[in-house]
């Protein structure tokens, strides 16, 4: 179940410039970077609240690192501007298989590594009305295990 917006992802051509805008705008820090080789971005994420599933919700700023990645490319088409969006949900693998079921696609066969430990996937913009949409499981958040037979719930151990 997509419990939260996780984040929306902002394509941006010089990341420290942006991240200087957001703080002295708005009064946002950043609450982390890092370099995703993978995806080949650079990214700040800074966090704008907590949400009742016990994620927060955040603004992802991605630099481009490589010429071919998609954050790159996009720019070279479209400029700085909203790149994606991302829901949060307790489990991106079954989340993923219920949406591709309806026969939207999914970008990924399994999850990979986003921010801060996460796994994502993502739904093809032309499937989502224009709108790349990101699926995200954050480190820590994974769906509890079910409970075995006979034995006490997960959440009473
Ligand atoms: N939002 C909306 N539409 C988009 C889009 C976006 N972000 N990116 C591409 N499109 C559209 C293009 O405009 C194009 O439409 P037209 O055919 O009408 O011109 C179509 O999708 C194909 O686009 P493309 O420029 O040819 O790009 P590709 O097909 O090579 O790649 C996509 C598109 C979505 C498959 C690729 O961007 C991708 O794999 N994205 C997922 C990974 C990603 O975005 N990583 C960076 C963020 C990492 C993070 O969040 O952690
Ligand atoms: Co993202």
């Amino acid at each position: 179940m997509l419990t939260r917006i996780d984040h929306i992802g902002i394509a941006c051509h010089d990341l420290e410039r942006t991240v200087e805008f957001y703080r002295a705008t708005y009064g946002f820090e950043v609450f982390h970077r890092e370099v995703n080789e993978e995806q080949g971005v650079r990214e700040a994420m800074l966090r704008i609240n907590g949400t009742d599933d016990g994620g927060a919700s955040w603004i992802q700023l991605l630099e481009p690192v490589r010429e071919d990645s998609a954050v790159a490319k996009w720019l070279a088409k479209n400029g700085e501007g909203v790149h994606h969006i991302a829901f949060g949900t307790a489990d991106v693998d079954g989340d993923a298989q219920k949406i591709g079921d309806k026969g939207v696609r999914v970008l990924y066969d399994e999850p990979r590594t986003g921010s801060m430990g996460s796994r994502i996937t993502f739904l093809h913009p032309k499937d989502c009305h224009g709108v790349l949409t990101e699926l995200v499981t954050s480190a820590g958040a994974e769906k509890p295990a079910a409970p075995e037979h006979g034995s006490e719930s997960a959440t009473d151990r």
